[in-house]
């Protein structure tokens, strides 16, 4: 059993109270790992280090290239262990290998672009409306980050908040998930390896009770970045009615993916795979309502269920294997609840709705799909978070357009069609925060990233994330040969 620790203000830590939690491998149902349960001494603690970090000492000194350097060291170390990290995060969460190593080695490119970012944020000079004054902008750290993450991808979630925290000269505070806390206790042994001040990145874990909820309305903070589930995000916001911080909310999503007739026959098949099957649907982007035109419906069902039934499902960290279990237990039942309903509701399940022969031990179940004759089905309705996909037919492109818009969230959305007047038109007409043509799930540091609607507020990623982790300050200055008149002889 490996036993992590906390790491707060540059050093290794147990709870306050020496609490510890299990943390389960979800691929064989085993605990193989503790982490201290953080309590509100620590999250205080921890908070304090990062207040400290951010006023004293050398961060606040260091010039913004200076800070790009860090960052570039610390993507260097990213990429030197991020085999190791990827398979820490495997056992940790179930992901698949292939996906986490690779994902581990993409995110030192998230940390690499953001250190490329660091001297480049820069204020206005303002052309004012006023004789005898020159007037400018800068864009100054907000202070104290936390940072939550949930479990489905924990370093990426992690560099989409660090890297531009970091770049803009911000201190933070991480909370990890309770479910599979281990990539980011191994990844501060990566922190504390750069040479940061103490206290400029702390990393915790803990549950949202009280470790989240102490956290985000801790007074000494000012800006949370969130990802998770929608009651969470609103038990987040409440939280910080105390402090009044900003907060940013990457949430869910019950993203369409449109196929018209007309599309690349195996492209739209593999953007509906990967959008759904693809770490075993527990993604927020997941394509989970795939919207098919008439003409190629039942070959495009057909071909999808073949594509599931041949998907090697098994250990996560073997090579062959394309899909591992869900994360949780939880996850599984939901999985399992969600279907019943939804077949009792009338949808046709055409593969899968149960758990795979064998795999008795971690929480597997095979990817599922869904013929659903309208948006009343639960599936449709619903963030699953697992391989479940639900297949709708349509005639007409607004037909199409307006049950894709028939939902709460508004994160992802894919088009696969070959006529372009059709892509720029369906692609103003949806109302997410990113469409992807004729491809599905990419990702890069460059893009920003963020939904509409219950999928959240703010965006990560890209120039925009900076705005997140900055604010304006505005500096006046009197130009004139003469002192500031008597305010009370002013004409
Ligand atoms: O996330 P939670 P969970 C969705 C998905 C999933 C559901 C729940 O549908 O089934 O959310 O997943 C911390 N104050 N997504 O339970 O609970 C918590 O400790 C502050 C979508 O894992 O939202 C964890 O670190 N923090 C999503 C983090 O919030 C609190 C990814 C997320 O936990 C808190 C994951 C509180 N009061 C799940 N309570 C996506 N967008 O990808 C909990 N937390």
């Amino acid at each position: 059993m490996i036993e992590y620790q906390l790491y707060v203000d540059g050093e290794f830590c147990e709870a306050s109270d020496g609490n510890r939690f299990t943390s389960t491998n979800p691929a064989t149902g085993e605990k193989w790992a503790t982490a201290p349960g953080a309590t509100e001494v620590d999250v205080d603690r921890a908070v304090r280090a990062a207040r400290r970090a951010l006023i004293e000492g050398d961060w606040p000194t260091l010039t913004a290239t200076e800070r790009g350097r860090l960052l570039s060291r610390l993507a260097d170390l990213v990429a030197e262990s991020a085999h190791h990290l990827g398979s820490v995060e495997t056992t940790d969460s179930g992901k698949l290998a292939a996906e986490t190593r690779a994902q581990s080695a993409y995110v030192a490119d998230y940390y690499r672009y953001y250190a490329g970012l660091a001297d480049k944020i820069q204020g206005d000079t303002l052309p004012i409306d006023k004789p005898d004054l020159h007037v400018y902008t800068t864009r100054e750290p907000v202070g104290v980050v936390a940072a939550i993450v949930p479990w489905n991808a924990e370093m990426f979630l992690t560099a989409t908040k660090v890297g531009p925290a970091l770049a803009a000269g911000n201190t933070v505070v991480i909370k990890a998930s309770e479910v599979a806390p281990a990539p980011l206790l191994e990844f501060a042994r990566v922190v504390d390896k750069v040479g940061f001040p103490p206290g400029v990145i702390n990393l915790i874990t803990g549950f949202g009770e009280p470790c989240g909820r102490s956290l985000t309305s801790h007074p000494l903070v000012d800006k949370v970045a969130f990802t998770g589930g929608v009651d969470t995000a609103r038990n987040v916001v409440a939280n910080t009615a105390h402090n009044l911080a900003p907060v940013t909310l990457e949430l869910g999503g019950k993203s369409p993916i449109l196929v018209f007739d007309d599309a690349d026959f195996d492209g739209a098949v593999n953007g509906a795979v990967a959008g759904n099957f693809g770490a075993s649907g527990q993604s927020c982007v997941a394509g989970s309502r795939v919207f098919v035109q008439s003409g190629i419906y039942d070959k495009f069902v057909a071909e999808v269920v073949h594509r599931a039934e041949s998907i090697c499902i098994g250990d996560p960290l073997a090579d062959d294997t394309q899909m591992g279990p869900l994360a949780t237990q939880a996850q599984r039942d939901r999985c399992e609840s969600v279907v019943a309903e939804s077949a009792a509701q009338g949808a046709i399940v055409h593969t899968g709705g149960c758990r795979p022969i064998g795999l008795d031990n971690g929480w597997y179940y095979r990817p599922t799909v869904l013929g659903c004759p309208d948006q009343k089905i639960l599936s449709t309705q619903v963030e699953i978070f697992g391989p479940v996909m639900s297949v709708l037919r349509f005639d007409a492109e607004d037909e199409a357009v307006n049950m894709a818009n028939d939902t709460e969230f508004g994160l992802g959305a894919g088009i696969f069609t070959n006529d372009v007047a059709r892509v720029h038109r369906v692609s103003k007409a949806i109302r997410s925060g990113i469409v992807w043509v004729n491809t599905y799930r990419a990702v890069s540091p460059i893009a920003p990233f963020g939904g509409f609607g219950l999928s959240g507020s703010g965006r990560e990623a890209g120039v925009d994330a900076i705005h997140e982790f900055t604010t304006t300050k505005t500096i006046w200055i009197n130009t004139s040969a003469e002192p500031m008149v008597n305010p009370f002889t002013m004409r």
